[in-house]
């Protein structure tokens, strides 16, 4: 696995109109905007060539552009977001994702999807049956990547927004993961890096080509890592975990 490309879109000024579980107060927009900054640095840093479109002010989580698609090495797919105030996201993705992708699959209502939802771990697929994902779309979502040579299986969650929210795959079968996540039968024949609980916001990290970005402030999980063997990067994410969101949403990968 090697990711040459990303696509993000800078925060709009209506973020603090985004959804969030816990009120931590609204993000401060000119900080979230330093950290975006940040963050684009380090996947460059990583060898990425980045895209960046231009905020949407009527989506106020927007910035979380990882939920509406799913970019593969077979082929993309257009999720569908299952939050109201999220509906009609999607569409704004389409152009990016046909400059790197001809006919990209659709995910079509009652079919719900956010990407956020899916782990890809080699050539499997695990999707989280969230409140954002339903089993129709789902099962949609496991067609279309059966169709471009992958398989997929479902999760079912419960208490936690979206799969990745509680677990990263690191590639070399490792996986980062809250200790909840590590239980579970499914990912048994992975080995663990489980965060402690204090640390739970550092399950969403993202590999890159060997190296990790990992949500600054949690050293006990960085150091895990790090004795893995990857390189890590810590990266200031305050404004965005405000609004439930993590490493992995503000981009696609690919
Ligand atoms: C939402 O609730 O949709 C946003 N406030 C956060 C989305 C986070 N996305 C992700 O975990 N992939």
């Amino acid at each position: 696995m090697n990711f040459k490309y990303a696509i993000l879109r800078k925060p709009s000024k209506s973020l603090s109109g985004g959804l969030r579980s816990v009120d931590y107060g609204d993000p401060d927009y000119k900080l979230a905007l330093v950290q975006h900054s940040a963050y684009i640095l380090a996947l460059q840093e990583c060898g990425l060539e980045v895209t960046i479109l231009e905020p949407l002010e009527e989506y106020p989580d927007s910035v979380f552009i990882e939920d509406v698609a799913l970019c593969t090495p077979g082929g993309a797919i257009i999720c569908k977001p299952g939050a109201g105030s999220r509906k009609g996201e999607e569409i704004h993705i389409v152009n990016a994702i046909r400059q790197h992708f001809q006919q990209p699959g659709i995910i079509i209502s009652p079919g719900t999807v956010e990407a956020g939802d899916i782990m890809m771990a080699g050539k499997h697929f695990y999707i989280g049956l969230s409140q954002r994902t339903n089993r129709e779309g789902a099962e949609q979502m496991i067609a279309a990547l059966e169709k471009y040579g992958f398989s997929g299986s479902c999760i079912p969650l419960k208490g936690i927004l979206h799969l990745k929210t509680g677990i990263s795959y690191l590639e070399n079968n490792n996986i980062l993961c809250w200790k909840e996540m590590s239980l579970l039968p499914e990912f048994s024949q992975y080995n663990k890096l489980v965060v402690p609980d204090n640390e739970k916001y550092a399950a969403n990290s993202v590999w890159i080509n060997g190296t990790v970005l990992v949500p600054r402030g949690n050293p006990v999980s960085e150091r895990l890592i790090k004795e893995h063997g990857y390189n890590t990067i810590a990266l200031d994410m305050s404004e965005f975990r405000k609004l439930d969101g993590g490493l992995s949403c503000l981009s696609l990968r690919f």
